[in-house]
């Protein structure tokens, strides 16, 4: 293990910084094996106090130290950087330092992608780059200059506008670029490389033209006019939402094959991962198309929450995170369906998010403390701390949400700002009380709220009452009650709404709960009413009220949310998964009552539900999400269980179920939302079916659809429906996608998910012999996350085999990553820390897994603070 302990970094230590940067003029001698760069920094001191400018840097060779030209001796080169002495108020800094970016495998910094050069310098990128003050409170206007060879690197990106060029001797040449709207260094961005350029045009409101290009590689461009689309959307919706109007000339993308997360929002030169550029109908799947769309629009609508206004610190990250996630999700919802698009959304908080919050990863959406910044890109920071901001539009309504909006930038833009600044806006423009509410930016874990009700038939009153309780988390176990917004709907046995009222007075649907115990009366309640609770998630909570299962069911056809709809099959499915799993547990026969399978039965003849929310509704939890339903997972039980509603589900409504995938095929494949509901639909249909036990008539279905295809998501969902439900198809399906596709990684990342999620027995053993597969690499991200990733994280039965073959298959691979790409390893670390929520024997293997871990040489910051947090040293 490292001799020097990393230490955590605590967010109340924040100290604003003793110098600031107003420019830098960078200047890039571009190559692989030796990139020089100089750095020309107009440096003021802010603190008369100090005479010693320390900057961050990380893996340089530094070449040359000059201050106001004059060569500068008087400096210490440090483990994180340089200190310079005896520097003056203010100054002109020039470091000249040498990079090598074919040896940075961690994909942070400048590096090589492919053929091409390129960045990523978000969260503390830069300091692999150039000494700097590598902190978002330190805003500079940037000027870059490049050169390269000009046969090899055509192309020449930097951020802002592209002011001159010129060409060299020795097949040379340059580009300039300047940006002039200063800002964090994390936000800057550098690509060179030979591309095919997707160009287009977009007018602003305020009529001004704004250039719009996609890079992408040779050979691509027709997998880019989706991407485009997507961008226009974002830059109209933006506009016409949240008034906001794109500010340079021209907006770049260029899309990378090796990249660590989904995308990066560098003013002006937003650089994406493939994986969220690239579609056409033959490779990409409906969902891709969705999530391109969510993905540019998150990173353009950044421009504005993000860029224009960045974080003071990074424990702000929440500021410009969960903010940029709620326009995005707003966006998909606006142009698509609504009520899908919110319980994707809310499946992804409850399978991932809860499972973080009861991990030892736990923290509030504003963490305090943090040893490795790159692990709290979390989904606590990103969507809890979305749906924060979700509780105050819903608190605040449309209206004065967008007030607060405007508040906030007339108040912060061009500046770094807190979490308490966004807060402090939203409420002084509604003159809304949120002091109570902002407890949410710093009590971690999931609030669970407790419902009882009674009713008084003689008085005609209804009563609820609501207590609330957040668990203790492993980073604090002290918890307050919370503001929590609670949305509800009362009705008769007839499904008429019922008015919320009580002594004349109208009660808004949303209650406001603040205290550990609430009561809410309604009066002129002619009847015991049927409650819809947490209508459209109204908040980040679980739910305990003991629904009988007709009034789920009531639920499911009558209630007017969408999202309530869906999530009251959801109870009523968490119940009878309850039941069986302790039947498996007990060695007890299964069962699921009559009516329940009516309920689903009268989902899938309902003749005027939207496709969509019937296909969500068909969807059974993943074993993720179920998992959460138990203090203690039995991954095996949860997987039986969840095999044997499939088939029961397959087997007891077998001729709705094709009849209805037979009656939503479309003609041709395009991209419209109602077309993707039919697909989704009939997909989720052919899931189900391929469990039934007439296997002889779903695997010919099945093989039909994926011969007849003529786009990826009717193939792709006739390969996992075979290989789900095991069926004899399988392996020459699979066989005949790697024949057809092994060129296209991106491709098969599909393929390899689908092998590593298989129930198949012998999956670890495969896992394994793919490492060697032609189309894949440990070298690049993605294929990491389709086939290790996938095999960790949604493969919960064999992950956690009980002779702990997952865990120390993990220990291997984690071992080669430690050094390689310590970002990557830390993902996929995950479904390892959370022993607590295992058996003994499990958990003590894990335990041994992770102690192995912690002895390894140079084991990361990124793997020691979860390994340290899992093991609570
Ligand atoms: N801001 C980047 C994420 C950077 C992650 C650094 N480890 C992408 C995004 O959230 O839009
Ligand atoms: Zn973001």
């Amino acid at each position: 293990m490292n001799s020097n302990q990393p230490i955590a970094k605590y967010r109340l230590d924040y100290v604003k910084p003793d110098f600031t940067i107003t420019d830098i003029d960078l200047d890039f001698d571009l190559s692989p094996e030796i990139t020089t760069v100089v750095a020309r920094s107009h440096v003021i001191k802010k603190n008369a106090l100090v005479t010693k400018l320390v900057l961050d840097g990380e893996a340089l060779k530094l070449i040359a130290i000059n201050i106001d030209d004059i060569p500068w001796q008087d400096y210490k080169l440090t483990a994180t950087g340089l200190e310079i002495y005896s520097v003056p108020d203010q100054f002109v800094l020039t470091i000249i330092n040498e990079i090598k970016p074919i040896d940075n495998t961690a994909l942070e910094g400048l590096y090589v992608s492919g053929d091409a050069l390129c960045t990523q310098c978000e969260a503390e990128g830069f300091r692999h780059i150039t000494y700097y003050l590598d902190r978002p409170d330190v805003l500079a206007r940037f000027s870059t200059r490049i050169t390269a060879n000009k046969n090899q690197y055509p192309y020449l990106l930097s951020n802002g506008n592209r002011i001159a060029k010129g060409q060299l001797d020795n097949e040379r040449h340059w580009v300039q670029w300047q940006d002039p709207f200063p800002k964090p260094c994390y936000l800057f961005a550098l690509v060179a490389g030979d591309f095919d350029v997707l160009k287009d045009k977009f007018i602003t409101r305020s009529n001004r033209q704004v250039a719009l290009e996609i890079y992408v590689d040779k050979g691509n461009l027709d997998r880019s006019e989706w991407a485009m689309t997507c961008l226009k959307n974002s830059m109209r919706w933006d506009e016409s939402r949240f008034n906001l109007e794109y500010d340079l000339d021209i907006f770049m993308i260029v899309a990378v094959d090796f990249f660590n997360m989904g995308a990066m929002e560098n003013k002006g030169l937003n650089i994406f991962n493939s994986k969220y550029v690239l579609a056409k109908p033959e490779t990409a799947t409906d969902d891709d198309y969705l999530a391109i769309e969510a993905v540019i629009g998150h990173e353009y609508f950044h421009n504005w929450t993000g860029n224009r206004v960045t974080c003071q610190d990074w424990f702000q990250l929440s500021l410009k995170e969960g903010l940029t996630v709620f326009r995005d999700q707003e966006f998909s919802a606006d142009l698509g369906s609504r009520a899908v698009k919110r319980i994707d959304d809310v499946k992804i908080l409850r399978a991932v998010q809860f499972t973080e919050d009861a991990s030892p990863m736990a923290h509030p959406i504003r963490p305090e403390q943090v040893i490795e910044m790159n692990n709290f890109y979390t989904v606590t920071v990103y969507e809890k701390g979305a749906e924060v901001i979700r509780m105050i539009h819903t608190l605040l309504g449309e209206e004065k949400f967008q007030a607060g909006m405007a508040l906030y930038f007339q108040r912060h833009d061009g500046s770094a700002a807190t979490c308490d600044d966004f807060v402090k806006a939203m409420q002084d423009a509604s003159a809304i009380d949120l002091s109570h509410f902002k407890l949410w930016y710093s009590q971690s874990g999931t609030p669970e709220l407790t419902i009882n009700d009674d009713y008084d038939a003689d008085r005609q009153l209804y009563r609820l009452t609501i207590k609330q309780l957040t668990p203790a988390t492993q980073d604090q176990k002290d918890k307050q009650p919370l503001h929590i917004p609670l949305n509800i709907e009362l009705y008769k046995r007839d499904g008429k709404v019922i008015p919320l009222q009580y002594q004349a007075n109208a009660i808004h649907q949303v209650l406001n709960i603040h205290n550990d115990k609430e009561v809410f009366l309604f009066d002129n309640v002619s009847e015991r009413p049927i409650i819809a609770l947490l209508r459209d998630f109204s908040a980040p909570v679980k739910l305990h009220y003991d629904y009988q299962d007709s009034e789920l069911i009531f639920l499911m056809q009558y209630a007017t949310d969408a999202f309530n709809r869906y999530d009251s099959a959801q109870i009523l499915l968490a119940k009878y998964i309850a039941i069986n799993v302790s039947n498996h547990q007990q060695a007890k026969p299964m069962m699921l009552p009559e009516s329940v399978i009516d309920a689903f039965r009268s989902v899938l003849l309902s003749p005027s539900l939207d496709p969509a929310l019937m296909a969500q509704i068909l969807t059974l939890p993943s074993e993720n999400e179920i998992a959460n339903q138990f203090k203690v997972v039995d991954p095996d039980s949860i997987h039986v269980v969840r095999e044997w509603l499939l088939t029961t589900f397959a087997n007891d409504m077998f001729d709705e179920l094709l009849a209805v995938y037979r009656h939503n095929t479309t003609a041709l494949y395009q991209i419209d939302h109602v077309d993707i509901a039919k697909r989704a639909l009939k997909n989720t249909c052919l899931q189900i079916l391929a469990f039934t036990s007439q296997i002889h008539v779903v695997d010919k279905l099945i093989n039909e659809q994926y011969q007849q295809a003529d786009n990826m998501t009717d193939s792709l969902a006739a390969l996992n429906a075979a290989v789900k439900a095991q069926l004899p198809c399988k392996d020459r399906l699979l066989s005949d996608f790697d024949c057809r596709w092994n060129q296209d990684g991106l491709v098969m990342d599909k393929w390899f998910t689908l092998q590593a999620t298989s129930p198949q027995k012998d999956t670890l053993a495969r896992v394994k012999a793919l490492l060697t597969h032609r189309s894949f690499s440990l070298n690049n991200p993605n294929r990491i996350r389709s086939l290790i990733g996938a095999f960790v994280n949604n493969n919960p039965a064999l992950f956690h085999a009980i002779n702990g073959s997952g865990y120390f298959f993990l220990v291997e691979i984690l071992t080669e990553l430690n050094q390689k790409n310590p970002q990557v390893a830390s993902r996929l670390i995950d479904p390892l820390i959370r022993l607590k929520r295992y058996d003994e024997k499990r958990a003590e293997l894990m335990r041994q897994a992770l102690t192995q871990l912690l002895q390894l040489d140079n084991l990361s910051r990124d793997l020691y603070e979860k390994i340290t947090k899992a093991l609570e040293l």
